[in-house]
């Protein structure tokens, strides 16, 4: 499963709609509509006014409005995870933190209200709520009274808007509860979602995440997402859900309701021990907006001496969203720029280099961010190199070291061994690209010691049927590639040959394994790029 997040356009806020339709809580609940999770379908009319409106949220806000704040939801954890008892009396208490910035009304409460029905009384200490300098109206008066007559909810206003970690830092100060419990302003957990967190955010040096589940961004239907996945991230620092490595899944197979590590947090929900929060350094408050903080926290903890895990069976959903509905002052790719060179630059030591070489727009403003503090921070905290963070917690990891060779793998008729940028490239045949000679890193691989030809996405390029393939990075013998002088040979002698098509310089054309010819179409020329 490859989630894209962080691949941002930046919303239109609205475009041209009425004030009137911004400004107005339209929540309408229709008895029935969504229980038990089930999609809403809509009439044709409704899906015409729910397109219209749609770039407010970026999902369907007509579906949210139909769907009572109070809806049931099935217990969707395993038979494994439901047999666990809790012992609630020795379980510490939770504040969950809730920051938004222009949400839907049903949405927003949609979210507390699951949290109310599904936590136990004992457990849960406060919610707290973050406005981020709204400025919808609805999110006004008409939301103190609604979260007045809730018991143990509360709402602080940030005066400016200061992005998510500004807002999430502010609730942090104010939470009287053990543990911090973050979600997303538009989430519902299911039951039995709160006492695996607090039992293993307990144990003081984790963050715990809980297994994210689907809410259709169209139809709000709880759809359960694929079981083994873990975080962690492209050459371009984007957050990915990849499929984490032989011995996790072996031991999550042995025992499913066992936490697992995790490289990387997608970010907006994790429970920690409020004490293990603070003592790490909360988070990097020169971060604005959105993005990045999720890398950094994760480093940070693994770095520095805590872990980062998943437990599948608190289950708690999320609505995915393909666009950023959001303002970004100074543009979506300008703020996720700077926070992303901050995390650079503190954490990743000479991966920041290879991060920075690679992305000529970001290091140009690499030298803008202060962030002496939290390289302070690190090494008080004193913290581990990102070489331990790769080989320890990530060994299967796709990015350049000093073992591993880097740099274009050409044809010697022309063409590159790569992903084709317009291409999925999982899955997909292996052709040969441009040798783009700047900074790109479309024609750009590791060659590992081992024999993998990797790419950036964890793609390794595969012996397959009459043609080499690009497929997840795994122990396949299929994936071995042998240097024999200018030749690449797979575990059974074959060549790696480029099936030439007349005219077409190399590029473009496939890349298969054949019998070993004296023929140019399987000699490789192998130009080391240096990559810090
Ligand atoms: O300026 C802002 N102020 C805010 O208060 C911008 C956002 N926010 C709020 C917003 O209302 C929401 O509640 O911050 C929260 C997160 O923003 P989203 O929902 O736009 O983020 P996302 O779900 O697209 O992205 C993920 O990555 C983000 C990187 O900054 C955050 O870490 C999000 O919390 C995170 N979401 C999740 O991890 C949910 C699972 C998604 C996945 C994968
Ligand atoms: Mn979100």
């Amino acid at each position: 499963m490859r989630v894209i997040v962080g691949h941002y356009v930046g919303g239109t806020n609205g475009g041209n709609l009425s004030e009137d339709v911004i400004h107005k809580n339209n929540y309408a609940p229709v008895p029935g509509a969504g229980e038990g999770g089930r999609p809403v379908q809509l009439s044709q009319r409704e899906l015409i006014t729910a397109r219209e409106l749609y770039s407010l949220h970026s999902y369907n806000i007509l579906v949210s409005d139909k769907i009572s704040i109070n809806r049931s939801l099935p217990d969707m954890r395993s038979d494994r995870c439901k047999e666990v008892v809790f012992d609630l009396d020795n379980l510490p208490t939770a504040t969950v933190i809730i920051v938004f910035h222009n949400e839907a009304w049903s949405t927003l409460m949609r979210t507390v209200m699951s949290v109310l029905m599904r936590s136990p009384t004992q457990l849960l200490q406060q919610i707290i709520l973050v406005d981020d300098a709204s400025d919808r109206r609805y999110l006004f008066q008409e939301l103190d009274e609604a979260i007045e007559k809730l018991d143990r909810v509360q709402l602080l206003r940030n005066p400016e808007r200061t992005g998510l970690v500004g807002a999430r830092l502010l609730g942090a100060k104010k939470a009287t509860g053990d543990v911090l419990v973050f979600l997303d302003a538009h989430c519902e957990v299911t039951p039995g979602w709160l006492e695996p967190l607090l039992d293993r955010a307990g144990s003081d040096d984790v963050f715990i995440c809980p297994h994210i589940d689907l809410l259709s961004e169209d139809t709000l239907a709880y759809t359960k997402s694929i079981d083994a996945h873990w975080g962690a991230f492209s050459w371009r620092l984007h957050f990915r859900w990849l499929i984490p490595g032989g011995d996790v899944l072996r031991k999550k197979s042995e025992n499913p309701s066992k936490p697992y590590p995790t490289p990387a947090m997608a970010g907006g929900l994790f429970a920690v021990r409020k004490s293990l929060f603070w003592r790490l350094g909360g988070y990097d408050e020169g971060m604005t907006i959105w993005g990045a903080e999720n890398l950094e926290l994760s480093w940070r903890a693994w770095q520095c001496g805590a872990r980062v895990e998943i437990t599948s069976c608190s289950r708690v959903g999320h609505i995915f969203r393909r666009h950023s509905p959001y303002k970004y002052p100074g543009g979506v790719t300008k703020v996720l720029h700077a926070n992303l060179a901050r995390a650079a630059t503190v954490w990743m030591d000479e991966w920041a280099d290879f991060f920075f070489k690679f992305n000529p727009d970001v290091a140009t403003i690499r030298d803008q961010q202060t962030v002496a503090d939290r390289v302070e921070l690190r090494k008080n905290l004193k913290c581990k190199s990102f070489a331990w963070y790769l080989s320890n917690v990530w060994p299967q990891h796709f990015f350049p070291t000093d073992q591993r060779w880097f740099g274009r793998i050409k044809s010697e008729k022309g063409g590159c061994i790569g992903v084709n940028p317009g291409t999925l490239g999982l899955g997909s045949p292996a052709v040969a690209v441009e040798c783009i000679t700047q900074m790109g890193l479309e024609s750009l691989v590791v060659f590992t010691p081992e024999g993998k030809i990797m790419t950036d996405e964890g793609l390794c390029l595969q012996q397959g049927n009459g043609r080499a393939l690009w497929k997840s990075c795994s122990d396949s013998s299929k994936q071995i590639w042998i240097q024999k002088g200018p030749r690449l040979k797979t575990q059974e002698g074959l060549c790696l040959t480029l099936v030439v098509n007349k005219d077409s310089h190399g590029v473009g054309d496939p890349l298969t394994s054949k019998k070993c010819l004296t023929d140019d179409k399987q000699i490789w020329h192998f130009n080391r790029v240096p990559w810090r």
